[in-house]
């Protein structure tokens, strides 16, 4: 497809600093796979500089961005710093944010762009909840989140994750050929924004991704990688994970 094929790994909050460097000891190369690890936001600069010190083609990526450029914000993290640290990527709009931290279309747009403009890559994470998809409501649901994202934004810049909020870490990942047809879907509102550049937007998909479903996913035209939660703890898991996409 020519496009990047990623592996992320979202730990949300787990893992302390030791079984951090472990985890990035024992972690190997993707072999032109983007692989990018998201640790807890304290975890990032020590992360960052231990793959430097191996000299491993591993990116660290944020959970989370504030909007703003600095400022009195308490408790929040802001893009020119996590750059300042060596992050590449930023997930933004994660389910568990957007249902814990309120945060909506409008702020992920925010998001986005601060991160944008400090030089890190958003990943947006989109995606219908149990309840939305039982009223049938997920193209709706995901055009709006796509559009309020996108808001001024060129879609060449951005990541996409579609992440649907009943497969996540629930052990029920849709099945690939319907991550497929939505991952498709997506695709046709991106076109619709920037027909030029769609076909080269990466579509990950995330929720239950482990070793035994992956290589689904991976055969599929507009799925260009995963986000992983809760495989991503185990760096054999994650890895074989990683190789299905090499
Ligand atoms: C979805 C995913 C990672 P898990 O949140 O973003 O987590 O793989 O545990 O479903």
């Amino acid at each position: 497809t020519g496009r990047k094929q990623y592996v992320i790994a979202n730990w949300k909050m787990n893992k302390n600093i030791q079984e951090t460097l472990e985890f990035l000891q024992q972690l190997k190369e993707g072999n032109g796979v983007e692989v990018v690890v998201c640790p807890p936001a304290p975890l990032l600069y020590p992360a960052k500089l231990y793959v430097q010190g191996q000299k491993k083609e591993i990116q660290i990526g944020a959970q989370n961005v504030h909007q703003e450029d600095k400022g009195a914000y308490t408790g929040e993290t802001a893009a020119s710093l996590l750059k300042e640290i060596g992050c590449s990527h930023c997930i933004i709009g994660h389910s568990e944010r957007r249902q814990y931290a309120q945060e909506d279309d409008a702020t992920v747009n925010q998001k986005a762009k601060q991160a944008l403009k400090r030089g890190l890559t958003p990943v947006i994470c989109i995606g219908e909840t149990l309840e939305q998809k039982q009223q049938d409501q997920t193209e709706k649901v995901l055009t709006k989140q796509i559009l309020g994202a996108m808001d001024g934004m060129d879609v060449s810049q951005v990541v996409f994750a579609y992440e649907p909020v009943w497969a996540i870490g629930t052990g029920e990942s849709a099945t690939a050929a319907e991550a497929q047809r939505i991952h498709g879907y997506i695709r046709s509102v991106l076109e619709y924004l920037d027909v030029q550049n769609a076909e080269k937007v990466s579509i990950l998909y995330g929720g239950s991704v482990n070793e035994n479903n992956a290589q689904e996913f991976a055969s599929m035209t507009d799925i260009d990688g995963v986000l992983v939660g809760g495989a991503s703890l185990q760096v054999d898991s994650f890895q074989k994970i990683i190789a299905v996409f090499a």
